[in-house]
């Protein structure tokens, strides 16, 4: 037998979409530590001409060629896994929520796109089960265009059960907190009408800010109104942050006794 090429094994990142890239069919989804998939077969090594030998005919100088193996072109895409999602504006204070929530610390700054990759952090919260919080780079009106950084950040919280909606109430923001809700789950649901559909809370961010303090009560009739849970706080000084974990560890837990349930 001729020799057969060792595998070509390649190592991929927990989450990594495997996708034809032909027809664009999902051929694998690899969401389970240690999981391998066979994208295409190895080729057979030829029979050798030693094979070929006969008592009469010691040395023939025939052999067989080894048949190839199969060929293919695939797509990798990368959706992290994570429990919530934190979406908003750029500066609205997401990385400094998951800095302060779990052990991550992103970079922070008071200029837009200050992220540029995603940041996972596990939140531990008192002896609640730890949950898995992605920070995505910031999004704004376009996005779906391609303005800013556009959506394609926006795959990384596609597998999230809840959404969480950051807006800024503070004067660093110059823009109406309401219209940004409003424009984000626009962009949302061009990007994934299913995403948009997702369970979202709302923090209403900055209150240390006075100017942030005085917009609750208004924000907060608001989110009353259209029947959404909106938790005022600041990730600077943390406050509000018990209330908001309280929400959404009793989110998730009743999210994975419907999944159970389905
Ligand atoms: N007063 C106040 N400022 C905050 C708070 N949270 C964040 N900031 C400030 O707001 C600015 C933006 O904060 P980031 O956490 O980088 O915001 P981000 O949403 O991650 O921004 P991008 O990564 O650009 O999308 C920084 O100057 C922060 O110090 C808060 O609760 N109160
Ligand atoms: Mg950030």
């Amino acid at each position: 037998m001729g020799r057969s090429s060792p595998d070509l094994v390649l190592p991929v990142p927990l989450g990594t979409v495997v996708r034809d890239a032909e027809t664009g069919d999902v051929l694998k989804d690899l969401t389970l530590e240690g999981e391998t998939f066979v994208i295409a077969r190895g080729g057979l090594g030829g029979r050798g001409n030693a094979r070929f030998a006969t008592s009469t005919h010691q040395a023939p100088r025939h052999a067989e060629p080894g048949r190839p193996g199969e060929s293919r072109w695939v797509l990798l895409e990368l959706k992290l896994i994570a429990d919530v999602g934190i979406i908003g504006y750029p500066n609205v204070g997401k990385s400094t929520l998951i800095s302060k929530i779990s052990a991550v610390r992103p970079k922070i700054a008071d200029y837009p796109f200050t992220t540029l990759a995603p940041n996972l952090g596990v939140v531990s919260w008192r002896d609640q089960r730890p949950f898995v919080v992605a920070d995505i780079p910031g999004i704004i009106e376009g996005a779906h265009q391609g303005a800013g950084l556009g959506l394609q950040f926006l795959r990384h919280v596609q597998r999230t059960s809840l959404l969480l909606h950051v807006l800024d109430l503070s004067a660093l923001n110059p823009r109406d907190p309401l219209e940004d809700y409003r424009i984000l789950n626009r962009e949302l649901s061009l990007f994934d009408p299913e995403l948009a559909r997702k369970p979202q809370l709302i923090a209403l961010n900055k209150i240390d800010a006075p100017e942030a303090r005085e917009k609750v009560p208004g924000v907060e009739a608001y989110f009353k109104r259209i029947k959404k849970s909106a938790y005022p706080i600041s990730g600077l000084t943390g406050e509000g942050l018990p209330e908001l974990l309280g929400a959404l560890t009793r989110r998730l837990a009743k999210n994975s006794q419907k999944e159970k349930a389905d």
